[in-house]
Formats: C-alpha cells, sequence, structure tokens
C-alpha cells in the first residue's frame, strides 16, 4: 500500500514538471502545444512579430477540435483575436503563415456566413470574431487586436523517458 502511495506520489510530481516544462507562465497546455492568448494588442504583423519572439508562431487551425478549445478560451476574453490566416500575398488564396499549408474548401474552416468578403478590398488576415461567435473573419491587417501564439511542446521526452 505504502509502495502505491509513494509511486502515486512520484508520479504527480514528474506530471507537475512535466507540466512545467511544456508551457511558459501564463500559456495553455492543449495536446502538446501551448498557446498564449495575449494582454494587449497588436496589428496583424506585429502579433506575428510578437509569437516569434517566444519561438512561436500565429495559430493555426487545423480541425474542429482544436478550434472548439481555441473558441472556448477566447470566448472568456471577448475579444477579437488574430490567428494565422492571410491572403496578403494572392487576393483569396488563404495560407497559414507559418506552415505555408493553403486553405482549400475541402480543408476544415470556420468562416462566418459571407465571410471572408475582402470588405473595401482591404481584408487580408482573419481574426476569430467575438461578435459572431468567435467563427472567422477577415479584417484590414493594419487593425490593433488581441492574438494567440503557439508554441510547440519542447523537453518532455527527457524527462519522462519516453
Ligand atoms: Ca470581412
Amino acid at each position: 500500500m505504502l509502495k502505491i502511495v509513494i509511486g502515486l506520489v512520484l508520479f504527480g510530481l514528474i506530471l507537475l514538471v512535466h507540466e512545467g516544462k511544456c508551457c511558459p507562465d501564463g500559456w495553455i497546455t492543449h495536446r502538446s502545444a501551448c498557446y498564449l492568448f495575449s494582454r494587449e494588442v497588436q496589428t496583424w504583423i506585429g502579433a506575428m512579430q510578437m509569437c516569434r519572439e517566444w519561438e512561436g508562431h500565429l495559430v493555426e487551425i487545423e480541425d474542429v477540435s482544436k478550434n472548439a478549445f481555441l473558441t472556448t478560451y477566447a470566448s472568456y476574453r471577448n475579444h477579437k483575436f488574430w490567428i494565422g490566416l492571410t491572403d496578403v500575398v494572392v487576393e483569396n488564396t488563404w495560407v497559414w503563415m507559418d506552415s505555408k499549408q493553403i486553405l482549400y474548401n475541402q480543408n476544415y474552416h470556420n468562416w462566418h456566413k459571407g465571410q471572408p468578403d475582402n470588405l473595401n478590398n482591404d481584408e487580408n488576415c482573419v481574426v476569430l470574431d467575438n461578435d459572431f461567435h468567435y467563427q472567422w473573419t477577415d479584417y484590414p491587417c493594419t487593425s490593433l487586436f488581441h492574438y494567440i501564439c503557439e508554441l510547440p511542446e519542447v523537453g518532455i521526452g527527457g524527462i519522462v523517458g519516453r
């Protein structure tokens, strides 16, 4: 019995170290990566640079599960948040900036109805939009919004011996 208790305590400590190793203070862990919902606002380019300073990137959303996680946390804050999707290079070709993956119609996306609409020919960057249940809308890249950075998990393999 004692061995089991000690084992559980050790396991708990390993988990603590594991979590601590993953994400910087103020970042959220989700499925082996870390996420920062910024406190301050930036242009889309500024947001991209801020994420790079953390050695991360503006978040990319590959599936419904990740989108659900992000919208849940975004809704606690009730802001618009920049994500890493833009058509600044070629109009109406939407690209995830870090991976360079093109967003085709058959890929997961969550555009709000009627978006992207490139209003006034000046909307090339994408937010999770709190005015539309955090569905995606395009906005002028020079707008000042909060942003979400993503950081791949590092350093865990050595600790738990995998
Ligand atoms: Ca728009």
